[in-house]
């Protein structure tokens, strides 16, 4: 069956959470949707305002052109568009744009009768994004701790707000963060070269089955955790990457305020260290 005629067999009418059945077609291959309609709007509004930004700033170079959150004393009000309020209409259109897409993932689950996993990760990233955007400046009570849109300002913000906490290392929930990430990249390169040994032959090989897989990580360290499992763990192991790195950021400024290596001050004093004298 050629592929276009076998993803008709699988358009299903219905599922929709907004509009009944006023965006409920496909154009190509595309599902459209209400929420499809809001995603590519508010996409485009925010790319053409980062578009009027550039043209209105004092550079086309790509990895120069910057849009900037308003001055931290602007606080929490609405800025002027040329002193923070073209970020905040590229914030608001942005974040319209990827719950649009989330939600839209959520349809079109609905439609084939599938769980709501690919949303729920994809959620993960926009708490990610939301977390630094929105909800870290509303606490701090301005929305100038947001971070610039640009790509090697942006960089600059991690690393200026990385050394306010003199080392940002030394923030516990961001060592959960990197841990988690760099387990999910462990876990990923293993898991595909695991498929690709085993179902991608050389030429005139045969295609092994999935028991070849659980033998072999029996073989290797005594446990397979199985076709089903191996996906839990990575969907667990990779949005907890995303959700630690959240509260790694949320936690900066409002619950702890010092640097973060004075965090680790009560390791030195456990009773055991503090009574044997040795801090
Ligand atoms: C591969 C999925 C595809 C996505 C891609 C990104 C744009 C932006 C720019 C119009 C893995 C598309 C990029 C649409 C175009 C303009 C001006 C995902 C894949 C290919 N960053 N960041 C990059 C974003 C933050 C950090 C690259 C976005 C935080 C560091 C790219 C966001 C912090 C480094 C980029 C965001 C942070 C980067 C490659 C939003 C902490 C790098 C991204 C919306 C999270 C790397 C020059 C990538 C680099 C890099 C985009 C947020 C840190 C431009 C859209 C504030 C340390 N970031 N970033 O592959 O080379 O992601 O930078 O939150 O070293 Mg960033
Ligand atoms: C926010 C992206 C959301 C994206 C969305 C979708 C489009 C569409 C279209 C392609 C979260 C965008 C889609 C635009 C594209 C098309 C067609 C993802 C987001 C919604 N750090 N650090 C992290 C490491 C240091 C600092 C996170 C490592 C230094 C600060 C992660 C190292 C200092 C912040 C991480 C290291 C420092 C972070 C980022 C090593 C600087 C944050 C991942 C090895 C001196 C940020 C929520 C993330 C964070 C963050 C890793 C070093 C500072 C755990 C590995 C010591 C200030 N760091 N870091 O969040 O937690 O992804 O943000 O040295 O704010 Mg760090």
């Amino acid at each position: 069956m050629a592929l276009l005629s076998y993803e008709a067999k699988y358009r299903v009418r219905g599922g929709t959470l907004v509009g009944g059945e006023l965006f409920d077609f496909w154009v190509g291959p595309f599902y459209v949707g209400f929420f499809g309609v809001t995603a590519a709007a508010s996409a485009l509004l925010g790319t053409l305002l980062i578009f009027y930004g550039a043209a209105t700033g004092p550079t086309w170079q790509p990895f120069a052109i910057t849009i900037n959150p308003p001055p931290i004393s602007r606080g929490l009000s609405f800025a002027p568009l040329q002193d923070g309020g073209l970020w905040q209409w590229i914030t608001f259109f942005s974040i319209i744009a990827f719950v649009s897409w989330a939600l839209r993932q959520v349809e079109i689950a609905r439609k084939l009768g599938m769980g709501l996993h690919v949303p729920i990760g994809f959620s993960a990233a926009i708490f990610a994004y939301v977390s630094l955007v929105v909800i870290r400046p509303f606490l701090l009570g301005a929305w100038g701790y947001g971070f610039p849109y640009g790509i090697m300002s942006h960089l600059d913000w991690v690393s200026n707000t990385g050394y306010q906490y003199l080392h940002f290392h030394y923030n516990p929930a961001h060592m959960l963060a990197v841990t988690f990430f760099f387990t999910t990249t462990f876990l990923l390169a293993m898991h595909s070269g695991e498929i690709l040994a085993s179902a991608h032959p050389p030429a005139g090989g045969r295609v092994k089955s999935a028991e070849h897989e659980s033998v072999y990580f029996r073989d290797t360290i005594a446990y397979s955790i199985g076709e089903l499992g191996i996906h839990r763990l990575g969907f667990f192991l990779a949005i907890n990457a995303g959700v630690w790195s959240a509260i790694c950021i949320l936690i900066s400024g409002t619950v702890w305020t010092r640097g973060w290596p004075y965090w680790w001050d009560w390791y030195l004093h456990i009773p055991i260290w503090s009574a044997a004298g040795f801090n």
